[in-house]
Order: structure tokens, then C-alpha cells, then sequence
């Protein structure tokens, strides 16, 4: 490449690669970054094109099954969309929620400032995110580099040549097997005033926002995005208003567990328009966001507003390279692969939200992994199948397995543990709480969480839990995968519990555990 920074060779420390990432990020042009083994005389086994979840874990498998590879990435670091403008930003924006949801519960008592009435500045926190988030991004670099032995080209355009070689500047890489491991964008909007100033999506939220949101916020949407950065916006202080074509968090499939996360953010001030549809944005003279116009079944509603959070889902970044390659793709561009992760072109494979949905790190990295272990001749499928899940309230809420509906279809015997247990005071009572839920506990016991346990009472299997709480996501994990393995309700109770651990399902499996004909409890 005649021009480029070559780092092959130097050991670049993390606060070197700080440097580099946030040089090349400012400046927005600079060379390509090259690492390069010049030594190395082999062909490559595969280009990854795309150094995110997906590229960045198929292409350390595929080195550590001993093959060669490149990835190349448009960005000046390895870790891709996480990092940069998804997982990361979304869960700090996460953390202040919840964070500010207990400052503003205990406002003026104990040790906590007076703030009821404070409105916090969106725009400092994203500030703080755009400074803050080169750490990993150097962190990723650093370890690719010098702990995994990757040869990679970063802050580099590519062209695709054919299904063996792609071109960057006047460079041209061939390799057995290309994998695309592109990623996904912001599905966006086509309604009128789309493009007014003050119309944001999770990238160009991180990425644009410059100026001090007003009052209130329109977010469009009932999925994840939507409603992980509504409790944030609602959060800061502002009048927060989603509006979703059908229902709001229609993922969570337990009935319960689903209504109580919904009355926690409802009682945070959260508004929901179900089965609403934003029919125009008005801007004004200056292009910016000034209402928006919303059709309910009660009519049409008119709100002033300077900010739109659209939360519409992702599309793939399939457009070009799909279409020189002429491969299959499907709704949204997502790329059609088999469980090999196969595209149409044998030697051509996609992994990670290129392919669609689920879009979840683990997804993205396992299907990164599938691909390597193919390539490398280690005949591997892949599907995501029963994995547990979560998203961000101002809470944590976490499931898997089946919701309690789901089980009473499929089993005829279910028994359920949960807490707060079935009382005349609805949620009010301060059970499950454990860790950042004891002053919920002592003076808002409502607010101090909901969990459930579904279980088989015939073959006591576990079938499905929720939480909603603090905590839980890492067990859940776990948990997920003993239950695929067959977990019972005695498995549990033989378990040591970390007490008070965020979720209470161990001792309430020991209290029933000796009884063959358990009840609910
Ligand atoms: P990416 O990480 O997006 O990587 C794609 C790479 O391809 C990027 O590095 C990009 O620069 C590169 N690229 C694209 N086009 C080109 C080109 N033309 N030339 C060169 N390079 C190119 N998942 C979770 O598991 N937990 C979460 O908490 C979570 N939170 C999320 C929050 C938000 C707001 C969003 C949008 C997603 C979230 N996800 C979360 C999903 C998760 O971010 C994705 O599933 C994951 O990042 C996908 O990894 P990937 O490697 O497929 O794509
Ligand atoms: C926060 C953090 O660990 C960086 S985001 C992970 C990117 S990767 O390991 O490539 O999936």
C-alpha cells in the first residue's frame, strides 16, 4: 500500500493504540493501519471483511486452529459496532437510569441530593461516551494484536474483486474463503420529517448530537432500542413518549412478568401509545424538529417536541458486496447463509447480524466461530436456538425458556415460583430485592423486583424463568445452559446459593424439593 501506517513489528501498548484510534477517529481520513506478517508466505485461509464481534472471534478461532488471516475493517479498531455505537453506549446509558431512578426514589432522604425536579444533560453523557470509548477500542486492538496474532488492515475502504479477492487502495488480497462479517445498520424511517435535525437512531445519536435535548422525547418503536433508550431519556428527567405500532416490549412473552416491568416504567413516568403510528414530523424554519403528528385509535394527536429517537430495527450492510457477488439475501438485506454459515458461494460465508436476526453478541461471535472451524475443515453448524435473553428497563430484565403461558400449552403439570408471591397487595412487598434493591426493599418495597421459576412438576425440569431486577443476566447465562442440559428443580436445590444473590430460585426449589407432589409457591 503506498500509503499506510505499518505496525507490524512494533508492540504497540494500549495507550499507543489510544492514541492511534483517537488520531484516526478525529480526523476522520487518515492511512490505513497494517499488520501485516511479512514473513509469512502462506495464502490466506480467509478475509474477514468486518473485525467485529463476528470477524474479530472467527478470524482468533481460525488462527488458533492454525490458519491464516486477514481482516479488514473500514474503522481504525477491531471490535466493530459494540464497542463504537451499540452493547457499550447502551448499557452506560443503562446504568445512569438505573442509577438516576434511585437517586430520584430516595431524592432528599439519607444521603441523596435533593433532584426530583433536576434534569440531567443528555449531551454530557454522550460526550462522555465519544471520550471514553477509545479504552476498549485500544483494549481490542491491543489484545488482537499482541495476545491473539492477527494480521489485520483497519481504517481501510475495501473493494471486492471476487469470492477470492478484495482490493484496498492499490493492494489486492486473495484468500481461499472470504467471510462477510459486515454488521448492521438502523433500519430508518421514511415518513415525512425524517431527516429534520433532531431525528436520532442509536448511531447517530452517539455520533451527531450536538445540542441539549428539550423537554420532551418522542421515541418511535417497542423493541429493545426503543425502550432500553426511553428509560434512559425518561430517565434524565424528560417527558418521554413511545410510540409503537403494536405492542411495547413484545418479547418478554410471561404475562406477569411482562406487566410488572411495564408498571415500573409506567410509575417512573414513562407514556406508551400502543397501536400508534407517527404520521409526520413538523420542523421549523431552521430544519429542526419542532412536533410530531400521531395517529391512535383515538385520532390524531399533535406533541411539541425537539427530539426523535427511532427505534426500527437494523438492516444488514449487505447492499454493495450482495450485489457484486450476487448473492441470495432476504428481507432487510440480511445475507442467506446455510448452518455451515455458507452464503450462495460456497467459499463465500457471512456471520453475525449480516445474516439477521437474532442480533446478539453471542449469535455473532459463535456464527464468527462456526465459520473458522468450517474453513479449517472442522465441519460445524450453527443455529441460535432457546438462548437466554435480556434488556434494560431502568431495570435489568432477563428470561429464558418458555413464560408461563407457553408452558401451560406444552405441559399439563407446571408449577410456578415466584416472588413476590400472589397477595392481596399485588407486587407490593419487598421480595425478591437482593443486591442494589435493599433500599427499594426497606422503603419502596414495589419497586424491589419480580421474579419467576416455571417448572415441569411431573418431570421437575425447569421450563422457562424471568428477572427483573439487578444481577441476574450472569446467572441467567449459566442457567440457561444446565436447563438444556436437563436441569431440575432438585438440581437447584442441591446448589450452594450466594445469599442474598439477585435471584432467590435455589431456596425456593430446597423448600419444595422434598415434596414428589410440590405446590406453587
Ligand atoms: P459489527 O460489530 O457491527 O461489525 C461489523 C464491522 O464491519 C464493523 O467493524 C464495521 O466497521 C465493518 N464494516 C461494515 N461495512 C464495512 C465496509 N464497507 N468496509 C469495511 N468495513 C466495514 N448485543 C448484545 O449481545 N448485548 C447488548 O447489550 C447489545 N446492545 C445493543 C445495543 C444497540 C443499540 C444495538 C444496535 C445493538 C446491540 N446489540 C447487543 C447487538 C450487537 O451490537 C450486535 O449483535 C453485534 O455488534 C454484531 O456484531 P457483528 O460483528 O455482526 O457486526
Ligand atoms: C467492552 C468490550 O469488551 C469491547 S466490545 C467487544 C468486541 S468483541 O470482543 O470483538 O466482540
Amino acid at each position: 500500500m503506498t500509503t499506510a501506517i505499518d505496525v507490524w513489528g512494533d508492540c504497540f501498548t494500549i495507550a499507543k493504540w489510544q492514541a492511534v484510534v483517537a488520531e484516526a477517529l478525529e480526523s476522520g481520513g487518515s492511512e490505513p493501519i497494517v499488520n501485516i506478517n511479512p514473513n509469512d508466505a502462506r495464502e490466506f485461509d480467509a478475509i474477514f471483511l468486518g473485525g467485529g464481534a463476528a470477524g474479530r472471534f472467527g478470524a482468533a478461532y481460525l488462527r488458533a486452529l492454525g490458519g491464516r488471516v486477514l481482516i479488514i475493517d473500514r474503522w481504525p479498531f477491531l471490535g466493530g459496532s459494540c464497542p463504537h455505537q451499540a452493547c457499550v453506549p447502551h448499557h452506560l446509558f443503562s446504568d445512569c437510569a438505573a442509577q438516576l431512578m434511585l437517586e430520584r426514589t430516595f431524592s432528599g432522604q439519607l444521603w441523596f441530593q435533593q433532584i426530583e425536579d433536576k434534569v440531567v444533560s443528555i449531551k454530557s453523557i454522550i460526550e462522555f461516551f465519544r471520550c471514553g470509548r477509545v479504552g476498549p477500542h485500544a483494549v481490542m486492538n491491543y489484545q488482537s494484536k499482541e495476545q491473539l496474532g492477527l494480521e489485520f488492515v483497519l481504517n481501510a475502504a475495501f473493494s471486492i474483486i471476487d469470492p477470492h479477492t478484495v482490493q484496498v487502495g492499490d493492494c489486492k488480497f486473495h484468500a481461499k474463503n472470504l467471510v462477510l462479517a459486515l454488521g448492521a445498520k438502523p433500519v430508518l424511517s421514511d415518513i415525512p420529517g425524517s431527516t429534520l435535525k433532531g431525528v436520532f437512531n442509536s448511531q447517530s445519536l452517539v455520533e451527531n448530537l450536538d445540542f441539549e435535548p428539550g423537554n420532551t422525547i418522542i421515541v418511535i418503536g417497542g423493541g429493545k432500542s426503543a425502550i432500553e433508550y426511553g428509560c434512559f431519556f425518561n430517565a434524565t428527567g424528560r417527558r418521554t413518549l413511545v410510540v409503537a405500532r403494536h405492542q411495547v416490549m413484545p418479547m418478554l412473552k410471561d404475562v406477569e412478568s411482562r406487566a410488572y416491568a411495564i408498571l415500573m416504567m409506567e410509575e417512573q413516568g414513562m407514556e406508551f401509545l400502543e397501536n400508534a403510528e407517527l404520521m409526520t414530523i413538523q420542523g421549523d424554519s431552521q430544519g429542526k424538529v419542532k412536533s410530531v403528528s400521531i395517529k391512535t385509535s383515538d385520532g390524531i394527536i399533535n406533541v411539541d417536541t425537539d427530539f426523535v429517537f427511532m427505534g426500527l430495527g437494523e438492516q444488514a450492510n449487505s447492499e454493495q458486496i450482495a450485489q457484486i457477488l450476487g448473492l441470495e439475501t432476504g428481507e432487510r438485506g440480511f445475507i442467506k447463509v446455510n448452518r455451515h454459515m455458507q452464503t450462495s458461494i460456497p467459499n463465500v460465508y457471512a456471520v453475525g447480524d449480516v445474516t439477521g436476526p437474532p442480533m446478539e453478541m453471542f449469535k455473532a461471535r459463535k456464527e464468527g466461530v462456526c465459520a473458522a472451524k468450517n474453513i479449517m475443515g472442522q465441519v460445524s453448524e450453527y443455529k441460535a436456538a432457546d438462548y437466554p435473553d435480556f434488556m434494560h428497563t431502568h431495570y435489568e430484565v432477563c428470561w429464558l425458556g418458555l413464560s408461563e403461558e407457553e408452558a401451560r400449552q406444552r405441559h399439563a403439570n407446571v408449577k410456578i415460583m415466584k416472588l413476590p408471591p400472589d397477595n392481596p397487595n399485588g407486587f407490593d412487598v419487598g421480595l425478591p430485592a437482593g443486591d442494589r434493591m435493599m433500599l427499594y426493599l426497606m422503603a419502596k418495597p414495589r419497586m424491589s423486583g419480580f421474579h419467576k421459576l416455571i417448572i415441569d412438576g411431573d418431570t421437575r425440569k425447569i421450563l422457562g424463568a424471568t428477572h427483573i431486577g439487578y444481577g441476574a443476566k450472569d446467572g441467567f447465562q449459566y442457567l440457561n445452559y444446565l436447563i438444556k442440559k436437563g436441569l431440575t428443580m432438585d438440581d437447584l436445590a442441591e446448589m450452594d446459593e450466594l445469599f442474598i444473590s439477585p435471584s432467590y430460585f435455589i431456596q425456593l426449589c430446597r423448600l419444595r424439593a422434598g415434596d414428589p407432589h410440590f405446590k406453587d409457591m
